[in-house]
């Protein structure tokens, strides 16, 4: 990094800087931006299809940034055709006099320094939004052109760039009476080389979730890019995260166990933190957090004092009203978080995100902003509505007795049960290496695939467990019904760890749990249950990085002797043009259609092979996935295929 900041400009930064007669600063801005382009994936993550809709994301934050303050009511976003973005609020406009630092407009220096524009300089303008917040210039920086209009102080002021350089200074277009800031970029395809299409959908989905979050903002969302056929959906929740909890119970067919969902909130001195909580009739439990808008996919100190909170109330609520008897147990967190859907929101000035991929609230004093206000407030909304709070009291109990019952049962039978701490699964073949660092685990659907992988496989630091049985509704299932599944129990025997209360990562037996499925709609399934099963039961498994999705070949691409294999169509047709054409293609239908030698080589030699890891948000979308599929309505299950028809046609649902 130090060495390239040093790099002298190239011949065309020094035209662009010595025709627009910018001094030191600027070169060094110039600098700043070129960083960027040599290592975007720094700064928007990825050059795949996330980093490109993340700086979406990017520039509309600045817009809600400015709603946040209280002077922007309206955010229009529009995907035009050629994938061209175009981002609109009515806020105060950027600032547009000359900086006296840099002796340019106030909103060239934003878009062309790293970092500026008031987020990190502490101006007191906005609660940083963390490691993404990196700002506009860093989607200057990687757009082919953008162009920024200001309307402000009577005037509309025009610039444009191209791949972060300035092209025409910030020029008066035209005179008028409102304010606020309209952008229009393009991605530069030389840096996201894979795709520079939008998904609509993934778009809409983060769009949403700022609108539940900033109660009472409206953000549209229009796709023009096929004129016939134009796309648009206003945004805008009065009730805020109140209507996030609806709209999750609604999307996933949950039937709420009391009329209304709660909300309590707390604002102390730079801190803020509002929950919204709701009990359904199900077993499972959602909850989201955020902390300054931003998804806190690992939890952390807010999510922390939430559920530390959550049991207190439910506890100390039970024994001053005599609804936990003297025999009863505690409550547990998992009982009291039974059918629970829950969004926990925290705004403060200089959030530290932490771990690997920054998903973790960090700052400490958040648990007790959090659990504080919750312990509270919860408890007089208890005292205040006796039958919500006995229903949802009820619930819970339920849950903590059917739990103790499951254990005892198990407790009992443990000497002779299949789950005894050592006991494998018949069907395991296992590796010699018992270093769970050095080894891995091959979870394969099918019996010809699982036979294969035996086969093939280096059985020194690979084992392999075939699944079979019948699929369990782990949505309508506690964990004593997992227990007595057949398809699920042996992979907790293989993995050792126990499941819920029990689990114990320190008992897992392999670093390595690959879940190896064809590429078709059965595989989806079955990646999805055991995803959904792995998030709900074991989730430290997905937290620490254990879990990952094997990725077998396509296409098998033969021309005389050789062969080579293609896991897309793109490289299919990619090596079939390097190959010079007319070559002999066999489409692999599924696992089982490869013999050992070619599973080893494409899917499991751990020198050639690529494998997915899955990440928390994975595992969200397959629990949320599977909600859908095996939940009791009919309507979201209608509603998800009739969007999702390509995928799931053969599914027999
Ligand atoms: C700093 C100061 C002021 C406005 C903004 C930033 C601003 C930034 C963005 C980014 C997108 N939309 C925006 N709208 C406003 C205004 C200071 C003032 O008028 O006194």
């Amino acid at each position: 990094m130090a060495n390239e900041e040093l790099r002298p400009l190239d011949e065309e930064q020094m035209d662009t800087a010595v025709d627009t007669e910018y001094g030191a600063d600027q070169i060094q801005v110039l600098k700043g931006l070129e960083a960027v382009r040599k290592r975007p994936g720094m700064y928007i993550g990825s050059t795949g299809p996330k980093g490109l809709h993340h700086l979406v994301y990017e520039i509309v934050d600045n817009s809600v940034d400015e709603a946040l303050a209280g002077y922007c009511s309206h955010i229009e976003v529009e995907i035009l055709p050629g994938d061209v973005i175009t981002v609109r609020d009515n806020g105060r406009g950027i600032p547009v006099d000359i900086n006296e630092d840099e002796g340019l407009p106030a909103v060239t220096v934003v878009l062309t320094v790293l970092h500026a524009g008031g987020k990190f300089g502490g101006s007191g303008y906005k609660v940083s939004g963390g490691l993404h917040g990196v700002g506009s210039s860093v989607v200057n920086a990687l757009s082919e052109w953008f162009e920024i209009e200001v309307s402000r102080q009577g005037h509309v002021y025009r610039q444009r760039f191209e791949r972060g350089d300035v092209v025409t200074d910030l020029e008066v277009v035209g005179d008028t009476d409102g304010t606020g800031t309209f952008i229009r970029f393009k991605a530069d395809p030389e840096i996201f080389t894979e795709t520079t299409e939008y998904e609509y959908d993934v778009l809409a989905r983060r769009l949403r979730e700022q609108a539940f979050l900033n109660a009472g903002l409206s953000i549209t969302l229009c796709d023009r890019r096929d004129e016939a056929n134009v796309v648009r959906e206003e945004f805008c929740y009065e009730g805020g995260i109140r209507s996030f909890v609806e709209y999750i119970n609604e999307s996933r067919g949950l039937t709420p166990v009391h009329d209304e969902v709660m909300h309590f909130s707390t604002v102390q001195g730079d801190k803020s933190a509002e929950v919204a909580i709701s009990y359904n009739d199900g077993y499972n439990e959602i909850i989201l957090s955020f902390a300054n808008d931003v998804r806190t996919v690992d939890g952390g100190t807010h999510e922390q004092g939430f559920k530390t909170a959550l049991t207190r109330v439910f506890n100390d609520y039970g024994k001053k009203f005599n609804l936990l008897k003297d025999g009863d147990k505690k409550l547990s967190g998992e009982d009291v978080r039974e059918g629970l859907t829950a969004v926990i929101s925290v705004k403060l000035t200089e959030a530290e995100f932490e771990g690997q991929t920054k998903g973790k609230l960090g700052n400490t004093e958040m648990a007790g902003v959090v659990s504080k206000m919750l312990y509270e407030k919860m408890m007089t909304y208890f005292e205040e509505r006796p039958a919500v709070a006995k229903a949802i009291f009820n619930k819970a109990l339920d849950a903590s007795r059917a739990r103790e019952a499951a254990r005892k049962a198990r407790d009992s039978a443990r000497r002779k049960s299949a789950l005894e701490s050592n006991a494998l699964p018949g069907k395991l073949a296992d590796c010699t290496d018992k270093n769970p660092e050095n080894t891995e685990i091959y979870i394969v659907e099918g019996d010809s695939a699982g036979g294969s992988a035996k086969e093939g496989r280096d059985r020194n630091i690979q084992a392999i467990l075939p699944l079979w049985g019948k699929m369990l509704n782990v949505e309508k299932a506690r964990v004593d019904k997992v227990i007595g599944n057949d398809k699920l129990t042996p992979v907790i025997m293989a993995l050792g760890t126990g499941i819920g209360d029990d689990f114990d990562i320190t008992k897992l037996r392999y670093h390595k749990v690959v879940i190896m499925a064809d590429a078709d709609v059965d595989g989806a399934h079955i990646r999805t249950l055991l995803l959904t099963f792995f998030f709900r039961y074991m989730r430290p498994l997905i937290e620490e990085g254990y879990v990952y999705i094997a990725q077998p070949p396509l296409y098998k691409i033969s021309k005389g002797k050789k062969h080579v294999y293609a896991f897309s169509d793109e490289e299919r047709d990619r090596e079939i043009a390097e190959l010079g054409g007319s070559c002999d293609i066999q489409r692999y239908k599924g696992l089982g259609e490869m013999d050992p030698q070619q599973l080893w080589e494409t899917t499991m030699d751990p020198n050639y092979r690529t494998m997915l890891r899955v990440t928390m948000e994975d595992a969200m979308e397959a629990d949320e996935t599977f909600s859908i599929l095996m939940g009791d309505k009919v309507e979201p299950r209608r509603l998800f295929i009739e969007k999702n028809a390509k995928y799931v046609e053969n599914l027999d649902i």
